[in-house]
């Protein structure tokens, strides 16, 4: 039940009916044939990722062995610009991030039936003052939250297809992790697997107002 979130973390289950995750798949799956879905490898070590990714926007976030985690405008691959966000995703940013900029990354997460991803902050970013807009399509997962330290008590909670989670305020650091897909839960992706899609600020708005 969202009152027993903990301040700054919103849910919003079944946000987007079926018709409107149908037009949002459209949209990422244009995206998908324009820059090629990567797998992101870690720092140091270089072992794969179990999701794949791409993203939209101005910038993008990647990670590969040599140059670790960063924000990029360009795919790693291709070398192209990243594709746009689609104006149906900045319209549920506007709906439910009361953020006075719109977002700058859409992180699309692609989760195949063993796929997961461990506990971690999210830190990348410049703006922590902005919230992260997350959106569920696809297979059901279980999403773990916990506190500002890896070894805080965390909770898990069921995402399903269509709904939306808002991480900003007291939570923007928390760890947060997916546990397991849930294979055969949604009937959106013909294939199965589970699609997530986070929504960012990555730089201040105030280098923004003084760039020069
Ligand atoms: C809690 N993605 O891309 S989205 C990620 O379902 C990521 O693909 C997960 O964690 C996924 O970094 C979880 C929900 C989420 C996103 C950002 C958060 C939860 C968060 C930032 C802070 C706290
Ligand atoms: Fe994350």
């Amino acid at each position: 039940m969202q009152n027993d979130l903990p301040p700054g973390m919103r849910h919003y289950p079944g946000f987007l009916d079926d018709a409107a995750q149908r037009a949002l798949l459209d949209d990422i799956r244009a995206a998908v044939a324009a820059a090629p879905l990567f797998v992101p490898a870690m720092p140091r070590t270089g072992k794969p990722m179990s999701v794949r990714m791409i993203n939209l926007g101005a910038l993008g976030w990647v990670t590969d062995k040599e140059r670790g985690y960063r924000y990029q405008p360009t795919h790693p691959e291709t070398g192209r610009p990243w594709p746009p966000i689609p104006p149906r995703l900045l319209d549920l940013w506007g709906e439910v991030a009361a953020y006075a900029a719109p977002p700058e990354a859409c992180l699309v997460n692609f989760y195949e039936a063993t796929a997961k991803m461990g506990l971690h902050q999210d830190r990348d970013e410049r703006d922590f003052e902005a919230p992260v807009v997350s959106v569920s399509l696809g297979d059901a997962c279980l999403f773990r939250i916990g506190g500002l330290k890896r070894t805080d008590p965390t909770r898990s909670l069921r995402l399903e297809s269509g709904d939306v989670f808002v991480l900003g305020g007291a939570s923007r650091l928390a760890f947060h992790g997916v546990d397991r897909i849930y294979p055969g839960s949604s009937m959106l992706l013909r294939n199965g697997g589970r699609i997530n899609l986070t929504l960012r600020r990555v730089s201040l708005l105030a280098d923004e107002a003084t760039a020069s």
